[in-house]
């Protein structure tokens, strides 16, 4: 099954989002694999935001995102990546639609409170990243599978 990655940014934990946006993907259906309250170092920051090395803002989300301690999650389930998207809302949260959790919880693109990959590709780099293989639960059965889906979930791929 599919896995993503989700970080909580040091202004979702630093405002008292951290039960809140759980919550938001449990009450989903999704099901938790990995979780860790983490600080990131500078190399880490770097290394997950490479693709915007150039961007003129790279300076400021590395400090950022190593200001203060992050949540860093992986969930799983159908179609998780693009769901958990479409569950945060536009990068800019000015631009996020109410229901969102940018569009409900954030005001400003430099503090939009949370990360989630943005393919399944970059999933699977985004978890390396962050987690070891034994810091990941993916084959606990959360019980209320057969209520969530309509066909039997088959043996979730390990990451
Ligand atoms: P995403 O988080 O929705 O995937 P990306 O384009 O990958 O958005 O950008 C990563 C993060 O960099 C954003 O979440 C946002 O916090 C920050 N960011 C993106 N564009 C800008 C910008 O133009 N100014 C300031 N910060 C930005
Ligand atoms: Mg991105």
């Amino acid at each position: 099954m599919e896995q993503t990655f989700i970080a909580l940014k040091p202004d979702a934990v630093q405002r008292g989002y951290i039960g809140t946006i759980i919550e938001r993907f449990e009450r989903k259906g999704f099901k938790l694999v990995g979780l860790k309250l983490m600080q990131v170092s500078q190399q880490l920051a770097e290394k997950h935001y490479q693709e915007h090395t150039q961007k003129p803002f790279f300076k400021g989300l590395v400090s950022f995102i190593t200001s203060g301690p992050i949540v860093a999650m992986v969930w799983e389930g159908n179609n998780v990546v693009e769901s958990a998207r479409k569950m945060m809302g536009a990068t800019n949260p000015k631009d996020a639609l109410p229901g969102t959790l940018r569009g409900d919880f954030a005001v400003d693109m430099g503090r939009n409170i949370v990360h989630g990959s943005d393919s399944a590709e970059s999933a699977k780099r985004e978890i390396g990243l962050f987690f070891s293989p034994d810091e990941l639960l993916s084959g606990w059965h959360r019980s209320t599978e057969s209520w969530v889906y309509e066909e039997a979930q088959k043996e979730p791929a390990s990451v």
